[in-house]
């Protein structure tokens, strides 16, 4: 809708391709779909290496995958989704990052937009290594910006609270009453109030960097304070 070319990468190849016609039919936007997996670090080199010419200047780079696996102690966690967590919100941050920042570099010009988390700002119980991959985030985006200083390249961290999008139901391994329970009595943010935060960010005239923004419903006071303005189904 804002005119822009969107290069779009995922691992589900069926969903991604259903996203990119909705987008291309949608808005007349030129699509392209790559299958992506952002822990697969030479996958991600290669894929960032060999784009179709019309496709390798990258303006702006949206990290937005990430996930949240479980909330029991760290030493009751699964050790896989210990390193799934790790993996896919630091290192594959940072793999694609590292891949495409380096163009940015190059072309003074460009925009780096981390999807961070209001648990990078804050910790609670059995949100040891979600919390622990956030902060890392708000690391890796306050270090980039200084590793590009002196460049016209900007960096922002959008950190949202409670959004109800799958996040719960992957953390609850599909258990969708769990799930459901996280909203309950409350409005989360939906992915739209997410990708309006960010085309904000990346709207602003070239001089002005929005370091951090930090959304949360109006219902959630803290990370782990919610009103709740109905009480549990019965
Ligand atoms: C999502 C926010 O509080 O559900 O990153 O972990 S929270």
């Amino acid at each position: 809708r804002a005119g822009a070319r969107l290069l779009l990468a995922g691992r589900r190849r069926d969903r991604l391709h259903a996203v990119a016609g909705a987008l291309e039919t949608a808005y007349d936007a030129p699509v392209h779909a790559l299958v992506l997996d952002v822990r697969r670090q030479t996958q991600v080199e290669l894929a960032v290496a060999s784009l179709p010419e019309a496709w390798q200047r990258i303006d702006i780079l949206v990290n937005n995958a990430g996930l949240s696996r479980g909330m029991d102690p760290l030493h009751r966690q699964p050790v896989e989704d210990i390193d799934q967590m790790i993996d896919t919100n630091l290192k594959g941050l940072l793999y694609v990052t590292r891949a495409v920042v380096a163009g940015m570099a190059r072309r003074d010009h460009g925009h780096v937009v981390n999807i961070g988390s209001t648990a990078g700002h804050g910790v609670y119980p059995g949100g040891v290594v979600y919390c622990a991959a956030k902060h890392a985030v708000d690391a890796v985006t306050r270090g980039l910006k200084m590793d590009l200083h002196g460049t016209r390249v900007r960096v922002t961290s959008v950190d949202p609270g409670l959004t109800e999008t799958e996040f719960s139901l992957v953390r609850f391994s599909g258990d969708r009453a769990r799930a459901d329970a996280v909203y309950q009595g409350m409005q989360p943010l939906s992915a739209d109030d997410v990708a309006d935060a960010v085309l904000y960010c990346v709207t602003r005239p070239a001089h002005v960097n929005v370091a951090d923004l930090i959304l949360m419903p109006v219902d959630q006071s803290g990370t782990m304070m919610v009103h709740r303005r109905t009480g549990p189904a019965s």
